[in-house]
Parts: C-alpha cells; sequence; structure tokens
C-alpha cells in the first residue's frame, strides 16, 4: 500500500482553504488538516472541505468520452474512444468556421477549473478568432465587479483577511458568510465581532445565520436594497457624518452625488423597501460613526437587473466614508467558486483579455503579437446572449468547460430549447442536466487529479498538486483543450508538455502574475498575493496611495432609484428570491453526489412566513406549489419568523431557474434577474 500525504486548495468555494489528501494506491482516503498560520483557513475548514474527496470515486464519475446516440435531451450515448471524439469535435468546428464564420462559435470557461485550464480555452477560442468566450462569473459577481472597476479603478479585494479583524464596523449586504464562506466567517468576521466587540450591520430579507450575530438587521424586499444605500448616502451627507478630509483628498464628484441623494430620504425608502425609516436611520449612523468599517456585498445585490448600481451606491457609500485604501478595512469583489479568480484574470470574459486587460485594438494587437495569431478585437456576446443567439440559430456550436447553464442560468426550459439547436461539447467530471443535450461529452479529470493554480477570492495565488489519479480515460481540461487545439491545425500555438509550461507562458504574458512561478508556488504553499510582479515581492494591500483611476481618486456615481427586474402585483402577489445551504453547492453535481452532505442537506424547501402561511392554510411539511410566468416548483413548506412577510425563499440548488426571468438584464454588467421574480403559492393537496 502506497500512502501519499499531498497538498491541496479545496475545490468548492474561493476562500481557498489549504488541506492534505491522504492517498492510497492513488485512491482518495481522508483528508488531513493544514496548520500553517500563513494560509487563510489556518488548520479550520467547513462541511464542503471535510468531505471534499467522497464524490471522486462516485460511480457516476465520466470515464470515457460519449457519443450521443438518443434524442437531444434524453441523455442516451455510447462510449468512444479520445481520438474519434476530438476528431468529431474538431471536424464539425472546422465546418462551422467556414460556413458561418468564427462568430457562430462559442466557448464557457469554468470557476471550477484552474487557471491553466481556463488560460488555454480562451487561447483556443481566440485563436479560431472569437470573443465568444464566458464564464459563470456573468452570473456570480459582474454587478461589483463593474461598480468597484468604475469608481475605484479596480474589482478585487483591497486588504488581507486579517484586516477584518481590525475593523470595528462590518456590513454584510446581501450575503451569508456563515453558510457561503463558512470559514472566513469563522475565522475572520466572528473574531471581530465575538472577540474584539466590532458591530454587525446585516441586510437581507432572510433572518440567517450570519444575521444571527446582527446588531442591526434590516429585512428589505428582494432587490429593493438600491433605495436603503440612497437613504444611507443621504443621511450620511445631510448629518455631515462622512470622512471630510478623506473625501476633499481621494474622492471627485462629491457634490454632484450630494445633490443626487437630496431626495432619497428614509422615508421614501421605507415605503419600497418594507425597512423601517428609524432603522435604516441608525445603521447610518452606527456605519459612519463607529470606526473602521469591512463592507462585504454579494448575491442578494449582484444577481439583480438593478445590480450594479446598487453596487455603485454601496461603492458610494464605501468612499465617503473613506474605508478604503488604508489598514484595518476591507472591501471587494467576492468570487464564488474556488477558481472564479482563474477565469477572470485570464480574460474568459466577452470583452477582456489576460490581465485581466479591457479587450481593444490596442491590446488585442498585443495579444497578437505575444501568441502569433490574429486576435480578434471586436468584443464577443456575454454569456446570456450567447444562449439568445443560439436560440436564434446564430451560434451553431459551443464548448462547455466545467458549466451547468441547464440549470444555472435564468429560465432554464429557455436553456435546454437553445441546447437543442447547436452543435453541443461538454467536458465534465459527471453527467448532468446540460450533458443531456450534448453531442460530444468528455470526461475531465476533477480538481484533486490534476496540478493546477487557484488564485483564491483574496488574491492569494496557490498551487494544488494532484492527488489521486483520474477515474478511466479522464484527463485533465487543459490536456483535452491542447489535443483538439492540434487536431484543429492550431498546434504550433499550444506547445506545451507539462502544466508548469502553460504557467510559464501565463508568467510571460500577464504581468501581474510574473513572479508566481511554479518553482515559488511549490516552494511557498501559502502562495502569493496578486499582483506578484516578480518572485519576491507580493501585494497584501491595495490604493494606499490613490486609485488605479484617471485622475487617481475614487470617482463617485451619482445614481437614481430603479426597480429590479420583476415585482410583485395581483396576480403574482409574493417576492420570491433564493439562497444557498452550507453543505449544497450550486446544481449540485457534486455536492448530491457527496454522502455525508446529501444526507444532511437533502432537498428543496420554501420558506414562508407565519402569517402569511396562516392565510394561505399552509403548515411546515406541507407541499406548496410556488409559480411564476415562467414555470412551476413543488417543495416543501417550512413555515418561519426567520423570513419577512411578503417574502418567500428557496435554495436554488434543485431546479430553482425554471421560475427565474432571462429578459430583464443588468445594463452594464449584463447580469440577468437571477435573485428575484414575482410568485404566487399554494398548497398542493392530497
Ligand atoms: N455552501 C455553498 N457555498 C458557496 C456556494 C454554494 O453553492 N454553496 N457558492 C459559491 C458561490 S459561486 C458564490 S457566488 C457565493 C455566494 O454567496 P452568497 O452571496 O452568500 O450566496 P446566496 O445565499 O445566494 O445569497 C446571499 C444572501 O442574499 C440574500 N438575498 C436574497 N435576495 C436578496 C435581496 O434582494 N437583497 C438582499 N440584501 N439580500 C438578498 C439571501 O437570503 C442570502 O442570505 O457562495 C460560494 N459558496
Ligand atoms: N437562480 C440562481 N441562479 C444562479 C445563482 C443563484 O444564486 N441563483 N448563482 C449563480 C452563480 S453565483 C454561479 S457561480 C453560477 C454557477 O453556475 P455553474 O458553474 O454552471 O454551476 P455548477 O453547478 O458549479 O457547474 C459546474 C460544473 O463543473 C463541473 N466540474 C467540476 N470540476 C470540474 C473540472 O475540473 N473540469 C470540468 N470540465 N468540469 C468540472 C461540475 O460537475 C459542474 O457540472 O450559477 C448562477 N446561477
Ligand atoms: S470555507 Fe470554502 S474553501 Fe474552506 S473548506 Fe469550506 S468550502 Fe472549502
Ligand atoms: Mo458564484
Amino acid at each position: 500500500m502506497a500512502e501519499k500525504l499531498i497538498p491541496v486548495v479545496c475545490p468548492w468555494c474561493s476562500v481557498g482553504c489549504r488541506l492534505y489528501i491522504v492517498s492510497v494506491d492513488g485512491y482518495p482516503r481522508k483528508i488531513e488538516f493544514d496548520y500553517n498560520p500563513k494560509t487563510p483557513n489556518k488548520g479550520k475548514l467547513c462541511p464542503k472541505g471535510v468531505s471534499s474527496y467522497q464524490h471522486y470515486v462516485h460511480p457516476d464519475r465520466l470515464k470515457k468520452p460519449l457519443k450521443r446516440v438518443g434524442e437531444k435531451g434524453e441523455g442516451k450515448f455510447e462510449e468512444i474512444s479520445w481520438e474519434e471524439a476530438i476528431e468529431i469535435i474538431a471536424k464539425k468546428f472546422k465546418e462551422i468556421l467556414e460556413s458561418h464564420g468564427p462568430e457562430a462559435l462559442a466557448f464557457l470557461g469554468s470557476e471550477r477549473c484552474s487557471l491553466e485550464d481556463n488560460y488555454l480555452l480562451q487561447k483556443l477560442a481566440r485563436a479560431l478568432g472569437t470573443n465568444n468566450v464566458e464564464f459563470a462569473g456573468r452570473l456570480c459577481q459582474s454587478s461589483n465587479f463593474v461598480a468597484r472597476s468604475k469608481i475605484f479603478g479596480g474589482p478585487a479585494q483591497t486588504n488581507p483577511f486579517d484586516d477584518i479583524v481590525k475593523s470595528k464596523v462590518i456590513l454584510i449586504w446581501g450575503y451569508n458568510p456563515a453558510a457561503t464562506n463558512p470559514v472566513l466567517f469563522g475565522q475572520y468576521f466572528e473574531k471581530a465581532i465575538l472577540d474584539n466587540g466590532a458591530k454587525l450591520i446585516v441586510v437581507d430579507p432572510v433572518k440567517t445565520e450570519t444575521a444571527k450575530y446582527a446588531h442591526i438587521h434590516l429585512q428589505p424586499y428582494p432587490g429593493t436594497d438600491l433605495a436603503i444605500a440612497l437613504a444611507m448616502l443621504h443621511v450620511i451627507i445631510k448629518e455631515e457624518l462622512y470622512d471630510k478630509d478623506f473625501v476633499a483628498e481621494r474622492v471627485n464628484n462629491f457634490d454632484a452625488l450630494a445633490r443626487a441623494v437630496e431626495k432619497y430620504t428614509p422615508e421614501w425608502a421605507e415605503k419600497i423597501s418594507g425597512v423601517p425609516a428609524s432603522l435604516i436611520h441608525e445603521a447610518a449612523v452606527l456605519f459612519a460613526t463607529g470606526g473602521n468599517a469591512t463592507v462585504v456585498l454579494n448575491e442578494g445585490i449582484n444577481q439583480h437587473a438593478n445590480g450594479s448600481i446598487t453596487a455603485m451606491a454601496i461603492s458610494n457609500l464605501i468612499a465617503i466614508t473613506g474605508n478604503i485604501g488604508k489598514e484595518g478595512v476591507f472591501s471587494g469583489v467576492i468570487p464564488g467558486a474556488h477558481c472564479g479568480l482563474c477565469a477572470a484574470v485570464p480574460g474568459v470574459n466577452c470583452a477582456q483579455l489576460p490581465g485581466p486587460v479591457p479587450l481593444n485594438e490596442e491590446t488585442a494587437k498585443k495579444f497578437s503579437e505575444l501568441w502569433g495569431f490574429e486576435v480578434p478585437s471586436k468584443p464577443g456576446l456575454h454569456y446570456q446572449a450567447i444562449f439568445d443567439a443560439m436560440l436564434e440559430g446564430k451560434i451553431k456550436g459551443i464548448y462547455i468547460m466545467g458549466q451547468n447553464p441547464a440549470r444555472s442560468l435564468a429560465n432554464s426550459s429557455k436553456i435546454e430549447e437553445a441546447l437543442k439547436r447547436a452543435f453541443v461539447v461538454v467536458a465534465d467530471i459527471f453527467p448532468t442536466e446540460t450533458t443531456k443535450y450534448a453531442d460530444i461529452v468528455l470526461p475531465a479529470a476533477a480538481w484533486y487529479e490534476k496540478t493546477g493554480t487557484v488564485i483564491t477570492q483574496n488574491r492569494r495565488v496557490m498551487r494544488s498538486f494532484q492527488a489521486v489519479k483520474p477515474p478511466g480515460e479522464a484527463k485533465p481540461d487543459w490536456e483535452i483543450i491542447v489535443m483538439l487545439a492540434k487536431s484543429i491545425g492550431l498546434g504550433e500555438y499550444f506547445n506545451y508538455s507539462s502544466v508548469d509550461d502553460v504557467l510559464r507562458e501565463i508568467n510571460n504574458v500577464i504581468p501581474a502574475l510574473k513572479g508566481a512561478t511554479p518553482e515559488r508556488l511549490a516552494k511557498n504553499l501559502e502562495g502569493c498575493m496578486y499582483p506578484c510582479p516578480d518572485e519576491n515581492t507580493e501585494t497584501p494591500r491595495l490604493f494606499l496611495k490613490g486609485f488605479p483611476t484617471k485622475s487617481g481618486k475614487a470617482e463617485l456615481i451619482p445614481v437614481e432609484w430603479k426597480p429590479p427586474g420583476e415585482v410583485p402585483d395581483e396576480e403574482y402577489p409574493f417576492w420570491l428570491t433564493n439562497f444557498r445551504l452550507v453543505g449544497q453547492f450550486h446544481t449540485g453535481t457534486m455536492s448530491n453526489r457527496t454522502k455525508s452532505l446529501k444526507k444532511r442537506w437533502p432537498g428543496p424547501y420554501v420558506m414562508i412566513n407565519e402569517r402569511d402561511a396562516k392565510r394561505l392554510g399552509i403548515r411546515s411539511g406541507d407541499l406548496v406549489r410556488v409559480e411564476t410566468r415562467r414555470g412551476s416548483l413543488v417543495a416543501r413548506a417550512e413555515v418561519t419568523e426567520n423570513i419577512r412577510e411578503g417574502v418567500v425563499a428557496m435554495p436554488w440548488h434543485w431546479g430553482f431557474n425554471y421560475l427565474t426571468k432571462d429578459d430583464a438584464i443588468d445594463e452594464f454588467s449584463k447580469m440577468p434577474e437571477l435573485k428575484t421574480a414575482a410568485c404566487r403559492i399554494s398548497k398542493v393537496e392530497g
């Protein structure tokens, strides 16, 4: 028995916890904790990290390439060889290129795949002449990404996690870290609140595990957070509670913001959000006067058609109170899954190139010179638009690496219809609702089965090493892409013999990753904080001396009130929203195949307020139908005081997107309205 202990990074959320896998003869047996005080988790793991080896040995793992034999949607396949699979894809993609041009092809990268996998995926798309290359970041962080890029010149988390513990006020907005980033919550937020006496303000329609620690909990109707943010700006400016020195020295456009928020009083915001004006006032005063603040927002804000303007209003709040560009404060986007930044940084985006840098004539020319082929300068289609174009017959072929859009994108019925109309290739580790619509399915090696680089939410670049062998003929995604590129005739641009070769090319083309070499990452398991411009440098804090905007100052953006993508009416009288469970992950492909998680978090339910339930004659445990204009789902009711009246909420892991609206899209971030919809509910009799 050959027992090995290999350092890996957890394959679930973006905290980037370090742990060890114990393998016996190449099979995963258990995990070991890593007590290195320099890694973000400092030895701790959550229920997902602890069980993160279980799904690897599930019998459903894809082991051979598959070719569709039945109708699309049936999921009937026959096994074929790698040679045959790659040949079929290469031939079909070349045919599409010749008859319809490169814009008829699309590529989806993944926040479940490594930096190297994602870098090569976007390079292949661009080598074929298209910028139709996206990943779930569009459905995840794009709203806050846009807001912070415009206002601060950069979206990333500003400070090390340790600065959260030094904050005196913590504002958590549409985010439930106790469930979604549990180790971050336990090691940093909880310490700040319980040990150091920081005051916590939570804004969430649900009384979450996080909200249970709150000193002030605001419970708005979904998608009305913008009204609260505008009213907080109003109070802070009117009562002169802002940081006057910081505003004078480091902020532009303050007067325009002050004029714009004059009309947005707490009383006005109460009418829209349902949150008492006095509570909004109290939160504003505490936030502005309580001392250094951490401000974190997540999907409760991002995933609305008004998401980016709401995120802009919150960035304005951060800027006028001077809670940025110094020690002891914290804010920034929170990439969701472990490899969110591994797809964003290498430019898996229809309008960005590796860096990430904006795609334009100049950057396209620069990358054409670096790579040796012509990089198209015309932006591609964003995530939702790719599927709209597929439905119209304009996208003829798609390569999907580690995404499950049939369940993760708004309006699942429509996405399934779109997938019927194109040649679809899916590389995954399991059969999914999306592979059912594939023409070719490719078996990918999972995270612990390959060596790869990860960039965690706190900008930490770390290496995860191969701990176990892939099942059957499964291969790492980067190897699959190289095989495909060679078969298409692009071999000269994809000449790599190891994953280290790919990272070395990344070190060369992304200046901020120049110092994150394979050697440095192998030697220092805690990695380095991006930007790492040379082998001895890292960047723990951003914006200490100025902002990377044209003026060097934070550029405030006054925004006006706008409702979310759909609001209740007589026919659909309830606000519906959704959230995540600590023991389930996204569309459940891995978590539903992890025994210990599935046992504890088995299926969907609907949270309904006690007074609403009484009116409708619903009791806990009853089956209820939740219906929107797109579709309906049936789940058990959980009648509870933990949700406000007029709102119902469900975990989204089990088919929620049959209910969501696909045609309300954020103007700036192109985020669909994934969080809220108008619904009606009824008891299912019998
Ligand atoms: N266990 C687990 N952890 C995960 C994931 C997972 O699937 N499972 N996914 C990872 C990923 S990719 C991401 S992006 C993060 C997401 O992490 P979070 O953003 O924490 O995820 P959610 O639970 O979807 O949404 C957060 C909160 O928003 C609230 N909310 C809903 N609508 C609104 C609203 O209109 N306004 C406000 N203020 N709040 C609202 C919900 O009640 C919920 O408590 O989690 C990561 N971590
Ligand atoms: N209504 C609603 N919709 C949402 C959200 C919401 O809160 N509400 N959240 C949105 C957010 S924040 C996100 S991030 C997206 C997530 O959307 P997706 O990324 O589409 O969801 P996942 O279920 O994580 O799908 C990832 C797939 O990658 C596969 N996989 C895992 N590891 C590997 C690997 O190494 N290689 C390959 N090739 N495949 C692999 C998994 O089996 C899985 O099928 O969903 C979005 N959709
Ligand atoms: S907090 Fe996130 S990274 Fe850490 S163990 Fe849990 S799922 Fe893994
Ligand atoms: Mo996400």
